[in-house]
């Protein structure tokens, strides 16, 4: 497993971004794991989860010129990796947006850089039922900008119902024609636990879940 991948795991586990027990997730499925990018909540656990992405995306491949954080979890995450982006000495543009249109001072709903012509790379923390993304790419669209591509820390990898195989994020790059690219998956996951033996119980009730709901690959 690459090393970006192991090291997201790790401070995943250790920041308890991801927890082992019983979750009810928006799908309403019971999932015996849960990812809260909301629990990266200190300066050095985002600037660690941001060289995760900005590794995830550099062995990616792709190319971009901008970066943009749907509100709200994409915000701070977005803006962490454009730091990251400094810090290793390419300056990239930001930008995000709000939830609800101002009408008085700058107004309109995008904040930061302009994204007319700009390729534009989507920040977020999961892609579930791909709603919020979804309204992303239309904000982006709408204001001239391209979308390069989509880059999520984890990738459940599970199918949304019987008829379609194919995860959501597989869904969204299938629908949208451009790569979704995640720091680790739920396949990466269970590598993580099979080399953890204070995770091998996890890992069974992984391997259960992954049976039942899992997506083609
Ligand atoms: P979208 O539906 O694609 O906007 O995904 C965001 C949702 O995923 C949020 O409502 C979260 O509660 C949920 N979620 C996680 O953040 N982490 C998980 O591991 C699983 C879920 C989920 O409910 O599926």
């Amino acid at each position: 497993m690459s090393d970006h991948r192991t090291r997201f795991l790790q401070l995943a586990l250790d920041a308890e971004a991801l927890r082992f027990g019983e979750f009810t997730l928006k799908s309403g499925r019971i999932s015996p794991y849960f990812f809260n990018a909301g629990r990266f909540d200190t300066g050095a656990a985002i600037a660690s989860l941001a060289a995760c992405y900005a590794d995830a995306i550099d062995a990616a491949g792709l190319g971009f010129d901008l970066l943009f954080g749907p509100a709200y979890k994409g915000i701070p995450l977005a803006t962490a990796l454009a730091c990251e982006y400094a810090r290793r000495g390419r300056d990239l543009p930001v930008a995000f947006n709000r939830k609800e249109a101002k009408a008085h001072g700058e107004g309109g709903t995008l904040i930061g850089a302009p994204l007319a012509g700009r390729r534009v790379l989507v920040v977020d923390d999961v892609i579930t039922a791909g709603t919020a993304i979804r309204e992303a790419l239309g904000l982006i669209a709408d204001a001239g900008g391209h979308v390069a591509g989509i880059v999520i820390a984890l990738d459940r990898q599970e199918r949304l119902d019987d008829a379609d195989p194919a995860s959501a994020a597989q869904r969204v790059a299938r629908a949208q024609g451009v790569p979704v690219i995640a720091i680790a998956g739920l396949s990466d996951l269970l590598a993580f636990a099979g080399e953890n033996a204070t995770l091998a119980a996890e890992r069974d009730r992984l391997l259960a879940y992954r049976e039942r709901h899992g997506s083609a690959s």
